[in-house]
């Protein structure tokens, strides 16, 4: 097998060899692990090849020995795998193998973080661990037996039931038949969190969070998370938990956020540990989120698993689209959606215009790792999101339901799980699957014509891409006060297309696409008079939050094209809420909604508007608006921040979080307008690290004498968090003052770590955002050079870094040169590793 070929989704085939049974033993030493396995196969009955070869994938594995039905078989040992040859139609194989999670940097396979060991299988980790049949098609009850040093090592786990435990081994067996890329296994000393959750049908779940003994007291919301996942997912879904145990352990060397392995999901810790006093708000919404997401795994990804790989966005997008409703039920609905869609705008979309555009539904990939992506995730969780607009909650509850009942136990497609909602709910969704098959971002343009007259409003859409897709558009016609007039959803599916509301009294005006009911750009007539009126009378607030958005971008990059005096009047109009004064009397009641409107859009999102990024006149055009946000505003900020900073104890309700929202983005103002001692007083009598924050990023927005006061004073007080020091990085990195130099003396510091992804995405990762302190010579070459190194130790992340440079072609020419020459560089480089070469080969094709 030739590395660099392709996978493709067409050559899909049927595995010739099943498998009943798998019964693992690990052998764990310090300076190696055994690996014997005895698995029993059988011939695939679905399968009509008449074949008599077993190939088992297996990647750095030391082979001992091998038997089939205890006798000697007929194998070869070729790259990256193993052949058997001369096979009954049943059989069992035993296997021995050695490998050495403690050299492994990849922390991919069987490898150790802070000493303890743990395991990451998907997407072709297992691989690593032994000879399998490493694909998501194959589903093995699993037996797994761990011996290890009991005076070094006290936990010993994996999926499913604890079967049996004497000194220094364990025994675990997991019931239900899974793939191998769910398999888990951890060993180690970690401190225990208990607690046990009733299900709805009266099984007792004992649920165990494994931390490091240090961090033993920032687990409490994680379990408490927890429970609210399990509480959801009955009373949204009527789904319940399978097992008797569900464990969460935390690593702090992590590649992705969590994995959802069967009973024993592995946690990066920046998604387990919190506390008032390390994180932040909106860090507690996302700890609650992928504790959740994780949990709703257990039926949308482990009951029902995917056929291939290719269908990644089967289990991703639908897992998504269920976490974002969690959150939605528990926190406020509209602010999700604005950060959801702020995410998925920001950067999904440019995804969609960089050398890594893909289907939600890949056609191929040379390492699927590349694909855990915003367009597999969060794309594929707005295609699920149109389905569930188009069938409504309880249509959508029918279609989950056959869903189910067709597949508990199967690997299946994206096509079963959208016949199952079609089936349940008699709607055609043929043309709906464009969505799947079509990659890039679709163009909508919408015009409207109000007839006197005849008192008809005419609304034309059209489609500006190759295929007609087929999608909801939530909208709703509202008079002058904001009051509707028609709501509703229209369904579009033509290239051009017309909707005729007669009995117009009054010319409305129209909110569109409201909620982001698709993902796509449109383009509407709405004349600035209008979008003004949209940001302060739309009842739907995430519509309000969009046209202010449009205004801000307008005002950013074509200052000419508005009128900012009647915008800012606008603007404050909403600033002045009936919390100020009691005079002016502002639609717009929730904080937090107001802390969005007057956030304006990120240096990234305007970059995609332009036909040629230029970060350098971003940055400036975007500065500019912010010194003119503070020329008109700084009063106002005043009055609000005083009127917002008084002590209140710590709560995560919506008002709160609200009320602390909008206070920091004033003081965020107010500190860019020099306002720095308010913003050190915040930093010294903060009662929680989400104020703290806020006032630290206040403070290093440009030198100032508090800045390296507040600095040192955070890292005195934190440096023994390794979560909180990430922050302390990442500020740094992010600063308008950093540069490759004092990103050199980072990496120098003693708590920097190259090996720790967390630590590495706060440095390097944050300092690639870091626009126009990023984008030169030597930002670029501090980045290749990491990258280079990554290749070797770990090239999951080294591929993520690389794929900062996937969108060089739209970059001015001289920054286009350089960066093509950094591609170049890496591509010629040894033994580059498949992630990082199809990242490459994608951006120079
Ligand atoms: N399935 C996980 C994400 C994940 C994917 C790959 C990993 O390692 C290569 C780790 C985690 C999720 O969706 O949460
Ligand atoms: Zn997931």
């Amino acid at each position: 097998m030739n590395k660099l070929q392709p996978i493709y989704r067409k050559d899909y085939t049927l595995s010739e060899y099943l498998i009943h049974t798998t019964e693992l033993e690990f052998d764990l030493t310090e300076t190696q692990t055994i690996v014997t396995s005895k698995i029993s196969f059988y011939k695939n009955p679905k399968s009509n090849k008449k074949t008599n070869i077993l190939f088992l994938d297996g990647i750095d594995l030391e082979l001992i020995s091998i038997l089939v039905d205890k006798a000697k078989p007929d194998y070869k040992l070729v790259e990256q795998g193993l052949e058997i040859n001369n096979l009954a139609d049943e059989f069992i194989l035993e296997i021995k193998n050695c490998i050495h999670p403690e050299k492994n940097t990849s922390l991919y396979g069987l490898y150790q973080s802070n000493g303890n060991f743990c395991t990451q299988c998907e997407a072709h980790g297992f691989r690593q661990i032994t000879y399998y049949l490493d694909r998501p098609d194959v589903l093995s009850v699993f037996t797994t037996h761990i011996k290890a040093d009991k005076q070094k090592y006290l936990v010993l786990l994996s999926n499913g039931n604890l079967i049996k435990q004497i000194n220094g081994s364990t025994t675990w067996h997991d019931p239900t038949p899974k793939p191998c890329y769910l398999f888990a296994l951890v060993v180690g000393n970690f401190a225990l969190k208990e607690d046990t959750y009733i299900t709805l049908s009266g099984n007792e779940v004992t649920l165990k969070i494994y931390v490091q003994a240090h961090n033993i007291n920032k687990t409490q919301f994680a379990m408490a998370a927890l429970k609210r996942s399990f509480a959801w997912e009955e009373k949204r879904f009527g789904l319940e938990y399978d097992l008797d145990i569900y464990m969460i352990v935390a690593v702090d060397d992590f590649n992705m956020g969590a994995m959802e392995n069967k009973g024993l999901n592995i946690f990066n810790t920046t998604y387990v540990l919190a506390s008032i006093d390390t994180v932040t708000d909106k860090d507690f919404i996302d700890i609650e989120a992928v504790i959740g997401h994780e949990y709703f795994h257990n039926w949308t990804g482990n009951r029902v698993t995917c056929r291939d790989w290719f269908q990644l966005s089967l289990k991703e997008g639908l897992t998504v689209f269920r976490d974002q409703e969690f959150t939605s039920d528990l926190h406020t609905r509209s602010i999700k959606r604005i950060e959801d869609v702020n995410t998925l705008r920001t950067l999904q979309f440019a995804e969609d215009m960089s050398s890594m555009q893909h289907l939600v539904r890949p056609e191929h990939y040379i390492e699927m790792n590349n694909f855990y992506t915003l367009t597999v995730y969060e794309k594929g969780a707005e295609i699920i999101r149109m389905v569930h607009t188009f069938l409504g909650e309880v249509g959508f509850q029918k279609g989950m339901q056959l869903y189910f009942q067709r597949f508990d136990g199967d690997a299946v497609t994206i096509d079963d799980f959208i016949q199952s909602m079609s089936d349940a709910n008699n709607f055609d969704f043929d043309q709906f699957m464009y969505w799947y098959s079509q990659s890039g971002t679709p163009e909508v343009s919408i015009v409207s014509d109000y007839n006197h007259n005849d008192k008809t409003f005419k609304v034309f859409i059209r489609q500006h891409s190759q295929c007609d897709y087929f999608f909801p558009l939530r909208f709703a016609l509202l008079d002058d006060t904001g009051t509707k007039l028609e709501s509703g959803i229209l369904t579009v599916k033509d290239k051009e297309q017309i909707f005729i509301f007669n009995n117009m009294d009054v010319e409305p005006t129209p909110s569109w696409l409201r909620g982001f009911s698709a993902p796509i750009k449109l383009k509407s007539d709405l004349t600035f008079k209008q979008k003004i009126f949209l940001v302060r009378h739309d009842s739907d607030a995430f519509n309000q939050w969009d046209n202010a958005q449009q205004l801000w971008l307008s005002l950013i990059l074509i200052p000419s094209s508005i009128n900012q005096d009647l915008f800012f009047d606008a603007i404050e109009k909403v600033l002045k809420n009936t919390f100020l004064d009691g005079s002016c009397v502002s639609l717009v009641q929730d904080k937090s909604l107001i802390c969005e409107i007057l956030t304006l859009p990120s240096e990234q999102f305007l970059h995609q508007q332009q036909e040629i990024i230029d970060v350098f006149e971003v940055h400036d055009k975007r500065e500019k608006v912010i010194n003119k946000i503070i020329e008109r505003f700084k009063l106002l900020f005043s009055k609000i921040y005083s009127k917002l900073n008084i002590y209140q104890p710590y709560e995560l309700t919506p008002e709160a979080v609200g009320n602390r929202a909008l206070k920091n983005i004033c003081l965020y103002y107010l500190a860019i307008s020099g306002e720095f001692e308010l913003a050190f007083e915040q930093f010294k009598s903060a009662n929680c690290m989400n104020d703290k924050m806020a006032s630290l990023k206040a403070l290093i927005v440009s030198d100032n004498s508090y800045k390296n006061i507040a600095l040192d004073g955070f890292y005195h007080e934190f440096k023994n968090d390794t979560q909180v020091m990430d922050k302390y990085f990442s500020i740094q990195s992010s600063a308008s003052t950093a540069n490759v130099e004092s990103i050199k003396v980072l990496m120098q510091h003693k708590l920097f770590s190259f090996n720790t992804p967390n630590r590495l995405r706060s440095v390097i990762g944050s300092f690639s955002q870091n626009y126009v302190n990023f984008h030169n010579q030597q930002g670029y070459e501090l980045l290749t050079n990491i990258i280079i190194k990554l290749n070797q130790s770990n090239p999951q992340i080294g591929a993520k870094l690389t794929s900062v440079y996937n969108h060089w072609q739209r970059f001015t020419p001289k920054l286009k040169a350089l960066q093509k020459q950094q591609l170049e560089k890496i591509l010629a480089i040894e033994n580059l590793s498949n992630n990082i070469f199809e990242i490459i080969q994608a951006a120079l094709k």
